[in-house]
């Protein structure tokens, strides 16, 4: 169990159970954000010359290969970075993982989130959920938000409604390729949405049916984060990459 310092405190766990997120500052240290900056260097350009096997890209600007390539979203991320590799299985965050999801704990996918300086684009009001249903699952995933830049209003950092994950899923509608699942209004400011903006290193945890989007980035800097989503093992045929914690699994270790 995690130590009562670093553990999430009864208020915080009612908060979470209220508001559908919560907020860890500091998540990491800042020696272990630069491995990850490290890692991701040059990344863009990297990954435009070629993907490494199991790797997935959504590009900004996905119809005119002419423009400069951005990625906006990179799927499997630990296969790109042995910091965030570390970081998906670590014990300090599996600790705190436990408290929201329970003991049986697998990895469902870690992704970066590259929102590039100038280009990064829109993600439409949504839930998690309307992309990771199945018809054999239930939504009892986790999303953990790292930031790997600062994220603040102006170079868009998530938006949260506070409270939506009650309602249960709601219908979406579906256009495009990449974030192609949005609510009516698709990104039209709401006045029951809250900025979550977060310094470089700390996370924010929230579940699949919390409705969430980020505006374009529109500054002059970058504002990459990692999500790592976990299942609770077992939840649903396909639903895991990996087993991290339980029963069956290594406390710490992969499976
Ligand atoms: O990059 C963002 O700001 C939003 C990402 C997001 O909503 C998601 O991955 O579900």
């Amino acid at each position: 169990m995690p130590t009562l310092k670093e553990a999430f405190s009864e208020q915080e766990l009612a908060r979470f159970h209220e508001q559908g997120y919560l907020v860890r500052e500091d998540l990491i240290s800042p020696e272990w954000l630069v491995e990850i900056r490290r890692d991701l260097e040059d990344l863009h350009e990297r990954m435009a010359e070629g993907l490494p096997e199991g790797v997935h890209v959504s590009w900004e600007h996905e119809v005119d290969p002419s423009i400069r390539r951005r990625i906006k979203q990179l799927m499997h991320a630990e296969l790109v970075s042995p910091a965030l590799d570390r970081l998906v299985r670590a014990p300090h965050l599996l600790d705190l993982v436990e408290q929201l999801l329970g003991p049986e704990i697998s990895l469902f996918h870690c992704k970066l989130l590259m929102k590039a300086a100038r280009e990064g684009t829109v993600t439409p009001w949504h839930q998690d959920y309307s992309y990771w249903t199945t018809g054999d699952n239930r939504p009892l995933m986790l999303n953990c938000m790292l930031q790997i830049d600062d994220s603040t209003p102006e170079n868009g950092c998530l938006q949260m409604v506070p409270g939506s994950h009650r309602a249960g899923l709601m219908e979406h509608r579906q256009e495009g390729q990449v974030f192609s699942r949005f609510l009516p209004g698709y990104f039209q400011p709401r006045a029951d949405a809250v900025p979550v903006p977060l310094r470089a290193g700390s996370a924010v945890f929230f579940g699949p049916l919390v409705v969430h989007g980020s505006d374009a980035n529109r500054s002059a800097q970058d504002r990459r984060a990692v999500t790592i989503a976990y299942n609770v093992t077992g939840n649903a045929t396909g639903g895991t990459r990996e087993r991290l914690r339980g029963a069956e699994g290594t406390k710490s270790g992969g499976a």
